[in-house]
């Protein structure tokens, strides 16, 4: 089935077969970037869990290892769950997992590469001796505790690390919560008192991350790096409930074993997400190599299990994104792909002041769409934000009317892999409202609702606020790889990530057009860049090609 092999992507990574979640355990090791990931290594729906590998030199081209760990101790039995890398001062390595044992208990376990020599990190040996080395701690239901982070130096000695599990308290409130255990060798472990951070109503917290930004400077802190002034820590939870990754801005006490949001307003759940679309189990690392934070999120699938059987394959990871603290907002984090991307790119083109009209749609000439990076900046005319008199209040893009709905300052934006009757189209748009006070609020929404003619697709409209300061234009980023559209608005304020499946607008079928849905802003498009990418090296690793 064309249509099928069709929704694989070019440059976005994936096993070459079968399923796919959370990435885990990502790293740099003498001069490899390492990617590790829940895996079915029998089919393309989730079960069997064991630790698929690949390696890059690059984050964007991969060479596919063999299976790192496979379920075959009791207390793993029922899966290699989801875990992290520390390395240790001495450059060792240690890997932390949640095992779903014989008897389907959450625990703790290590594992070691066999020969730490191996910049490809080719088989690892789990602590028979040891594992499990942390068990559910009293009060905690056993289904109820997993995901380690990668552990970080507590401060108090230079051999005390300490690292974070998600979990939730199930005494009524609903709280989700991060638990802090204590460790010299990474063997034995101790409860830390309190929690580190909790939040009534949120659910079990999966894949907790917990990391510190530079609030001035744009490079990446280590894990361990010591708070200052200048440093904020991020916690980061996949909250299970409703599937979505929420962080917060705050500070890390390690001496209480608490983390405070700067603005409690903006805290786990109720605040800024990673991503506002299907994104989900995140887990950043601190890239040595070129000091910076990078951060990888699993993006599944939306058509049905039936036709992921059909295709052998299910999800895709999201191109890995620098993390960075906004220092013009003071408030967010700023994600941005990986520069490396920037090297798939080829045939560009450029325009410049375009005009867009309210209420209308305009083809854009550029042949082959389906494998596309896509920056535009686009400027609304004054005279008509001056003339929208009436007060647009409580716009919100999941439940508006997505592209077709149309307000005064918006929406307005990119249909992106849409047939030329656009019979299929995915909007990427800006929407903004004038409130009461004549203060603008810009809206970025991507919708799904004609991404596809298939009828077993899931699709939804997503979107959040983002925050457009004095003098900026409304910019957005724009990756298309067949079955992904990942955007970026105003530098990685916001960002959704789609998941489509186009049948019509498919290979040199799928086009792009401008689009101003608006009843009275008039638009520029001052500046659009479309580059075709190449697709990214994406094989079994060739063992001649490794030494160095
Ligand atoms: N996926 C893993 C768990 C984790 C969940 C199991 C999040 O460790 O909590 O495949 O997607």
């Amino acid at each position: 089935n064309n249509m099928l092999v069709f929704q694989r992507t070019a440059f976005h990574f994936q096993p070459e077969k079968n399923w796919m979640n959370d990435p885990d355990g990502p790293l740099f090791y003498k001069g490899w970037y390492h990617l590790f990931y829940q895996y079915n290594p029998a089919s393309s729906v989730w079960g069997n869990i064991a630790w698929g590998h690949a390696v890059s030199r690059d984050l964007i081209n991969w060479e596919h290892l063999s299976v790192a760990m496979m379920p075959d101790r009791w207390y793993d039995f029922n899966g290699v769950w989801s875990g992290s890398a520390t390395i240790l001062p001495d450059g060792r390595l240690v890997m932390l997992y949640t095992g779903s044992t014989h008897e389907s208990v959450q625990v703790q376990n290590i594992a070691f590469p066999a020969d730490p020599a191996d910049p490809l990190l080719l088989h690892w040996v789990k602590s028979d001796e040891h594992n499990p080395v942390i068990s559910p701690p009293e009060g905690i239901q056993f289904k109820d505790f997993r995901d380690p982070t990668t552990a970080w130096h507590s401060g108090e000695d230079s051999g005390t690390w300490l690292l974070a599990i998600g979990s939730k308290n199930d005494s009524g409130e609903h709280a989700g919560m991060a638990l802090v255990y204590r460790t010299r060798d990474f063997v034995s472990y101790e409860l830390v008192a309190g929690v580190l951070h909790s939040v009534a109503g949120t659910g079990m917290w999966e894949c907790v991350d917990l990391y510190p930004v530079h609030t001035e400077a744009s490079f990446g802190l280590d894990t361990s790096a010591a708070s200052a002034p200048a440093v904020r820590h991020v916690l980061k939870v996949s909250l299970d409930d409703d599937k979505h990754d929420y962080y917060g801005i705050g500070r890390y006490y390690a001496e209480n074993n608490s983390w405070v949001p700067d603005d409690p307003d903006l805290d786990i759940g109720v605040g800024f997400r990673l991503d506002y679309g299907k994104y989900y189990a995140a887990k950043s690392f601190y890239d040595q190599n070129k000091r910076r934070r990078v951060v990888w999120g699993w993006s599944g699938e939306t058509d049905s299990e039936q036709a992921d059987i059909l295709k052998g394959w299910a999800s895709v990871q999201t191109i890995p994104r620098t993390v960075l603290f906004d220092a013009e907002t003071g408030s967010n984090l700023l994600l941005w792909p990986v520069e490396e991307l920037d090297t798939l790119r080829f045939a560009g083109k450029n325009f410049t002041n375009l005009p867009l009209p309210a209420h209308t749609v305009k083809p854009l000439e550029f042949a082959g769409t389906t494998q596309l990076d896509i920056m535009a900046e686009f400027e609304m005319d004054e005279s008509s934000v001056k003339a929208t008199m009436e007060a647009d209040v409580g716009y919100n893009c999941s439940t508006s009317g997505g592209a077709a709905g149309r307000g005064a300052l918006g929406p307005f934006g990119l249909l992106v892999l849409a047939d030329s009757i656009r019979s299929e189209q995915t909007a990427v748009y800006f929407y903004v409202a004038k409130g009461v006070d004549g203060q603008l609020t810009t809206y970025f929404c991507h919708d799904e609702l004609r991404s596809s003619n298939a009828n077993d697709i899931v699709k939804r409209i997503y979107g959040s606020t983002v925050a457009v300061l004095r003098g900026e234009v409304l910019s957005v980023r724009i990756l298309i790889d067949h079955s992904i559209v990942e955007s970026f608005a105003q530098g990685g304020r916001t960002c959704i990530t789609s998941r489509v499946y186009p049948t019509a607008a498919i290979d040199g079928a799928a086009k792009l057009f401008l689009f101003n849905n608006a009843t009275n802003a008039a638009v520029t498009v001052k500046s659009l860049t479309v580059w075709k990418m190449r697709p990214a090296l994406m094989r079994p690793l060739d063992h001649h090609l490794v030494g160095e």
